[in-house]
């Protein structure tokens, strides 16, 4: 597929997918979605990728949802044809997504970073959901995995205020897990999901299954998930290798890549 307003390419055994919507700060709007949509379905397909980089441009990641595209919309509009619900489809990807975040990751620009499995950020990045600044409020998850992200008191202040926080406010919150230098950021982002490509697909699929359990459910249940999840591994033969090169001092070949 001819792709208009992102760039989807492959590195090794990783996707790496570029929104470029430069004019727009990479505002969201249906076709990105649609692209995007098209380039993880791609990737889920493709047996060689084990995991995704999402990133944005120097300047912004993501300014939001496109406002000049939401503008006319009414209500009757937005309710019939489900409005923003194809973005969850993002944030069921089963094979790792990384976001790589620098400048500003605004409303959607946020949420759609926050529904990748973990963010690394530049010193640049800037994050927020600005929305009541327009009138409206977070439709994409903002208000539900920011807060569990960096818990109600912070969460109220990005809703509430529409204010911005910086690279540092924000791995101190927890909202991103690293955050390196503009020009690294790329490499960064790369190194961490070939890492993941490189490792029993199985095993990787399933601890990401069972971390985003942790977010759904209660402490007791999570935790038998994850113990059968943990059992079934047994069944593989990676579990067998790995642990076997582990004792033999070898580097593991594992056959589910
Ligand atoms: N939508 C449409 N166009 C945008 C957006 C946006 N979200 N953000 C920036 N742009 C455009 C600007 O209009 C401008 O275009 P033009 O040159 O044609 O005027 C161009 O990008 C450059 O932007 P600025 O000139 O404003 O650049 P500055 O450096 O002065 O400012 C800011 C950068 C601070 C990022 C500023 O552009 C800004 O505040 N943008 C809007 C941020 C915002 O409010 N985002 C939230 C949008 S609402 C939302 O995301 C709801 C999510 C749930 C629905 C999801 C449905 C898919």
């Amino acid at each position: 597929m001819a792709y208009e307003t992102v760039i989807v390419e492959t590195r090794g055994n990783v996707g790496l997918i570029t929104l470029n919507r430069p004019q727009a700060l990479n505002a969201l709007n249906s076709t990105v979605l649609k692209e995007l949509k098209q380039a993880f379905a791609d990737f889920h397909d493709n047996e060689a990728i084990g995991a995704i980089v999402l990133t944005g441009s120097e300047r912004a990641f993501a300014a939001g949802a496109d406002i000049k595209e939401m503008q006319p919309l009414q209500f009757a509009d937005m309710y019939k044809a489900e409005f923003i619900s194809g973005w969850d489809e993002i944030a069921k990807a089963r094979k790792p997504v990384i976001a790589a975040v620098s400048g500003f990751a605004l409303g959607g620009g946020c949420e759609l970073a926050m529904m990748c499995d973990f963010i690394i950020a530049s010193d640049t990045a800037k994050f927020g959901q600005p929305e009541i600044t327009l009138g409206v409020i977070p439709g994409m998850g903002g208000s539900q995995r920011l807060t569990r992200m960096v818990g109600k008191s912070k969460a109220m202040d990005m809703v509430l205020t529409g204010r911005m926080m910086d690279a540092a406010e924000a791995e101190r919150a927890g909202l991103v897990s690293r955050v390196v230098a503009p020009e690294r950021l790329l490499d960064e982002a790369l190194a961490a999901a070939d890492k993941i490509a490189s490792l029993s697909q199985p095993s990787v699929l399933m601890a990401k299954e069972a971390v985003n359990r942790a977010l759904e459910t209660t402490l007791e249940e999570g935790l038998r998930f994850e113990r059968r999840l943990f059992h079934s591994l047994f069944a593989t033969e990676d579990q067998k290798e790995g642990m076997a090169a582990f004792i033999e001092k070898r580097k593991p070949a594992f056959k589910h890549r």
